[in-house]
C-alpha cells in the first residue's frame, strides 16, 4: 500500500499540481473541471478511468453535463498518497 504523504514530500507533491484544494474534513484534494459540453466531459472521464483502472486507483467523482468535479484520497492509507498526485498529474494532462 502507498504511504501517505507527510512533511516535505507533501508540500513538494501538492505543489506540482495547480487547481487542487485541500478537502474540508478530511485528508482528499479536489478540482472542478469544465468542459465545452458533455461529450467533452465524458471523454475526460474516459480517459481517468482507464488510467485509474490501470492504477487500481479510483476517483471520487460527480458529473453534471459539462463539469466533473473530483475528490482524490487513498481510501486504504486514510489519506493523501503519491497515488492522488500521479492521477490528479493525469487527469490535468487529459483535460
Ligand atoms: N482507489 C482509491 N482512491 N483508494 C484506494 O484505497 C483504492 C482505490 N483501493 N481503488 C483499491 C481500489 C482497493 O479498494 C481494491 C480492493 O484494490
Amino acid at each position: 500500500m502507498a504511504d501517505k504523504l507527510e512533511g516535505t514530500a507533501r508540500e513538494e507533491a501538492l505543489a506540482s499540481i495547480a487547481g487542487w484544494e485541500p478537502v474540508d474534513g478530511r485528508d482528499a484534494i479536489t478540482k472542478t473541471f469544465q468542459f465545452d459540453d458533455f461529450n467533452a466531459a465524458f471523454s475526460f472521464m474516459s480517459r481517468a478511468a482507464l488510467k485509474a483502472e490501470a492504477m487500481n486507483h479510483h476517483p471520487e467523482w460527480f458529473n453534471v453535463w459539462n463539469r466533473v468535479e473530483v475528490t482524490l484520497s487513498t481510501h486504504d492509507a486514510g489519506g493523501l498518497t503519491a497515488l492522488d498526485i500521479e492521477l490528479a498529474a493525469f487527469m490535468d494532462a487529459a483535460a
